[in-house]
């Protein structure tokens, strides 16, 4: 389809040029991009080099790299990495994201911080001029089970509330989704007037009780790939 072949072509051309010969400390986001980001590491056979090691951000992630054969390599042990390459649910002008459609982004904000260089491959759905303007869920915010309901209602108290927001629930497992590191997911959806200063957003929210990390990653990102439908490339920076 154009999507798959958009989200191929974003991560055939970061990996081609993001990830360099001495670079040995790589991290590996979730999500549904990062599968064509290890075909082209496994096809350019930039996985054979034998002190390069690859960090996972979740057991997805875990799965793609052990799977592809890859040295699977521990965040403890590689506290710094040369390049982190991740997708994302949305990405405005600024390179701000919403991340966390996959519960993923408690894990992928430490490997993106923790890299030198930091890299979003999306197809063109997620280029936006204003984050929310084509990710309706809202912004995902892990939270420690004990304060999901207490979240739900302290959030309603912020001076720009969201306009909605939810527990997230699984799909093939009753009750809440559960993420790599034993929290819950709430959802908000906050109105674009509020998404055009996403840092305020992301400070407010952070400082609520029980919030373990929020969806949205501002100035960490330093360039972001788009494939077209048109089979174009499209890159902010
Ligand atoms: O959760 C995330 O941030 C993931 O990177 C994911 O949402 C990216 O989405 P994708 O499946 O379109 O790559």
């Amino acid at each position: 389809t154009a999507i798959e072949g958009a989200k191929r072509l974003a991560a055939f051309t970061a990996v081609d040029r993001h990830i360099l010969s001495q670079h040995k400390v790589i991290g590996i986001g979730s999500g549904s991009t990062v599968p064509y980001v290890v075909d082209r590491i496994v096809s350019q056979g930039l996985s054979v080099n034998k002190d390069r090691v690859f960090l996972a951000t979740g057991f997805q992630s875990q799965q793609l790299i052990v799977n592809a054969g890859l040295r699977l390599g521990d965040i403890d042990q590689f506290p710094v990495l040369d390049v982190t390459i991740d997708g994302a649910d949305e990405v405005d002008p600024d390179l701000n994201c919403i991340k966390g459609g996959g519960a993923c982004h408690l894990r992928e904000k430490v490997l993106a911080e923790g890299a030198k260089t930091f890299i979003v491959v999306a197809d063109y759905r997620k280029n936006s001029q204003v984050l929310g303007a084509n990710y309706a869920p809202g912004v995902p915010i892990e939270v420690a089970p004990f304060a999901a309901t207490s979240l739900l209602r302290s959030i309603k108290t912020l001076k720009t509330p969201p306009l909605n927001a939810n527990l997230r629930m699984g799909t093939g497992k009753a009750g809440p989704v559960v993420t790599d590191n034993g929290n819950f997911v709430v959802d908000a959806v906050f109105g674009p007037e509020a998404m055009s200063d996403p840092v305020r957003v992301l400070h407010a929210v952070k400082l609520l009780t029980g919030v373990v990390e929020v969806g949205l990653f501002c100035n960490v990102a330093k360039a972001a790939y788009f494939g077209n439908q048109d089979g174009s490339v499209t890159v902010k920076l």
